[in-house]
């Protein structure tokens, strides 16, 4: 493990993935954000780069990479979007859970289509009434012959009505999380249904709905794992969802202190540019530290992450805890430094701040971040 640099394959993703944003996702993410647009044909391009399978494994068709290489993929296209960045993490989290929990019957399925974006996965955790509890989820599949039949609602779907694949964790069997598991539910299957398009702070290019399951049948042979196996499933999928999340702080944090740095240089007040008072100076000094210290947590919980160390659901908490705060943090000082004019859509630092605030919310809420930290400390 390269703990203190990274190795020249690392590089030469990152730089493909600078790359990619720089040309095909910076100059429209303004756009996208005020008019809503959802990008489905640069999430598409974002597939060829084999962006849409970045830890699928090679033998199913993915590019088969760890969850470092994961990280810097999603910190690159979040300088440009954090929000488009995020959403294609999860259709990420998504299909390996398929890939390394399913039957070959089911990735034969779904992986060919998931890999190259023609079809999206969303990922259905949180309900109404349960989001921090998630194990009190009360989606019920009942089996009947040879299929689930599956009632209840999901909250907050990520491309909720937008997605074509709906991997959800169901209640199949006794209350906690021992009788939950894991079905992948499509789309167009009778029954499923959708909210209106959530109206939200950020996270514009990406549209958030609930999803309804009026009595829809599922095949037994769409879950993913065993019968309850399905909590394990969705908590070791959001080991590596939050280091993404964490990421797409990280790379919204990098935009906009460079962005800082730029203006403070050009912008005169007092005969001369903000960049030369102390003030200015030790702000962008605090900045760049809280950023590589988040970063450098960051990579190790990812490569902890691809190692399956025993220590890697802290890890994982810690990084996207830290990452998502100093993130938010760094952006919000940003701003400060901008004056005025950070607060106007003419700067792409209002954006960045309201895309970064929900991550300290979803993928777990930094509370819950500190509480898998404090029960692992004080475990007997
Ligand atoms: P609650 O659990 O009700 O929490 C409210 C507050 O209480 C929080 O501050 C929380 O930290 C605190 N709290 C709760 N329990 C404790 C405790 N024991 N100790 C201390 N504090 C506590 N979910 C999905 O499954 N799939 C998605 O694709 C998805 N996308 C999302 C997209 C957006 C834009 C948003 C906003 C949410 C999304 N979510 C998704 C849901 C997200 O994961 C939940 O919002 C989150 O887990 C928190 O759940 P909650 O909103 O019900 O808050
Ligand atoms: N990897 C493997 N197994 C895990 C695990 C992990 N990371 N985390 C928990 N488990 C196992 C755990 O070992 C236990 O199994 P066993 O009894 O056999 O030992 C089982 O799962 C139950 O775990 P807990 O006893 O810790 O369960 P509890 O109900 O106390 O709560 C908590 C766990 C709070 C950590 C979990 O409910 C949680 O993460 N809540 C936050 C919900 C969340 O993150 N939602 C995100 C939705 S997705 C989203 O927002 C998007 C934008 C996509």
């Amino acid at each position: 493990m390269q703990q203190f640099d990274l190795t020249d394959d690392q590089r030469q993703i990152q730089e493909m993935a600078q790359k990619f944003t720089a040309d095909a996702i910076t100059p429209f993410a303004a756009e996208w954000d005020e008019k809503h647009i959802f990008p489905r044909d640069t999430i598409r391009q974002a597939a060829e780069l084999g962006f849409g399978s970045i830890y699928v494994s090679e033998e199913s068709g993915g590019i088969g990479l760890g969850r470092l290489e994961a990280a810097l993929i999603m910190e690159a296209m979040a300088y440009g979007c954090p929000s488009t960045s995020a959403f294609i993490s999860i259709h990420n989290m998504a299909s390996w859970m398929i890939d390394r929990f399913g039957d070959q019957a089911l990735k034969d399925k779904y992986l060919p289509s998931l890999i190259p974006m023609e079809r999206i996965g969303s990922y259905c955790l949180t309900e109404p009434s349960s989001g921090s509890d998630a194990a009190a989820l009360k989606t019920r599949a009942v089996r009947d012959g040879d299929h689930y039949v599956v009632s209840g609602s999901k909250a907050f779907i990520s491309g909720g009505g937008e997605n074509e694949i709906y991997v959800t964790m169901v209640r199949t069997g006794e209350d906690g999380p021992k009788g939950i598991s894991c079905l992948v539910i499509e789309k167009d299957m009778p029954g499923v249904s959708f909210g209106a398009n959530e109206k939200k702070l950020g996270w514009h290019s990406q549209p958030t709905a609930q999803v309804n399951f009026d009595e829809v049948r599922v095949p037994v042979s769409n879950r993913v794992g065993g019968e309850g196996e399905g909590f394990r499933i969705a908590m070791m999928g959001l080991d590596g969802g939050r280091l993404n999340i964490g990421a797409c702080s990280l790379g919204g944090a990098q935009r906009c202190l460079d962005e800082a740095i730029a203006y403070t240089k050009d912008r005169k007040q007092f005969g001369k540019a903000i960049a030369d008072f102390q003030n200015t100076q030790f702000t962008l000094a605090d900045m760049e530290t809280d950023l590589q210290a988040a970063r450098m947590l960051l990579y190790v919980a990812a490569a902890k992450v691809t190692a399956n160390a025993p220590d890697k659901t802290k890890f994982a908490a810690m990084a996207k805890r830290l990452a998502t705060d100093n993130g938010s943090s760094i952006v919000d000082r940003a701003l400060q430094l901008h004056g005025g004019y950070g607060y106007l859509q003419d700067y792409p630092i209002e954006r960045f701040w309201r895309d970064l605030r929900v991550h300290s919310i979803l993928e777990g809420t930094n509370q819950v971040m500190r509480m898998i930290v404090g029960r692992e400390l004080t475990r007997q």
